[in-house]
């Protein structure tokens, strides 16, 4: 693949696009999110899998721009919660709440229960050009901590510790985490079978 291609990805987390800018950095594709557009009308992810809602948000964006888009869903599972908050990681402690908001109700849910607890992010990524899909996944396995350590990253970073680290997410800089994320696995994948496909 010699030429540009313009992709979109159809994020609007500040956090996702710039580690899946930085993991596409070595391609021809230049990747655009809707943070780049004025006018999206909101998503509604009412899809019960990680797979279901990154094809609603591949297709929604798709049939908007009529251009190659991908997409990723992605959230943490918790094994002594019953892997919540899952598809709702974005929204486990209500509608418009924020990170912190979600890092709080966690630990809330979890003092209940002995540590280590158990945890893994899970993101399953789609490429969607209307006659071609692609699809990958990838997950890292670590635990949650009770406190809050580290200002890098998004969503529940600083209270995830990756199995054989002693720092949480936020405390490693983008580089170190698109070396090992669940993200990076799954869109490393995704890349690369899109480099085999669009020629
Ligand atoms: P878009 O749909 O616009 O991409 P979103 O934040 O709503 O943004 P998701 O629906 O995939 O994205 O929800 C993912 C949530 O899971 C995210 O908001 C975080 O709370 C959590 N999450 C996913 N990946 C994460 C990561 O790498 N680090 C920390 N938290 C993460």
């Amino acid at each position: 693949m010699s030429e540009k291609v313009k992709i979109i990805f159809a994020s609007r987390n500040p956090g996702k696009v710039r580690e899946v800018t930085a993991l596409f950095k070595d391609t021809n594709f230049i990747i655009k999110s809707l943070l780049d557009f004025n006018n999206i009308p909101e998503i509604i992810e009412d899809g019960k899998t990680f797979e279901e809602n990154a094809l609603l948000k591949a297709k929604i964006v798709f049939e908007q721009f009529r251009c190659p888009v991908i997409a990723d869903d992605s959230g943490l599972e918790v094994e002594q919660i019953k892997n919540e908050p899952g598809v709702y990681s974005a929204r486990y402690a209500g509608g418009k709440c924020s990170y912190y908001d979600n890092n709080v109700k966690l630990l809330y849910e979890l003092q209940f229960y002995d540590e280590p607890h158990f945890a893994k992010f899970v993101c399953y990524a789609i490429y969607y050009s209307g006659d071609k899909r692609i699809d990958a996944k990838g997950e890292l396995i670590g635990r949650i901590i009770n406190e809050f350590r580290g200002d890098n990253g998004f969503g529940y970073d600083p209270i995830f510790i990756p199995e054989g680290y002693g720092l949480t997410l936020a405390e490693l800089t983008l580089l170190e985490k698109n070396k090992i994320s669940h993200r990076a696995k799954a869109f490393n994948e995704l890349k690369l079978k899109m480099l085999e496909t669009i020629k």
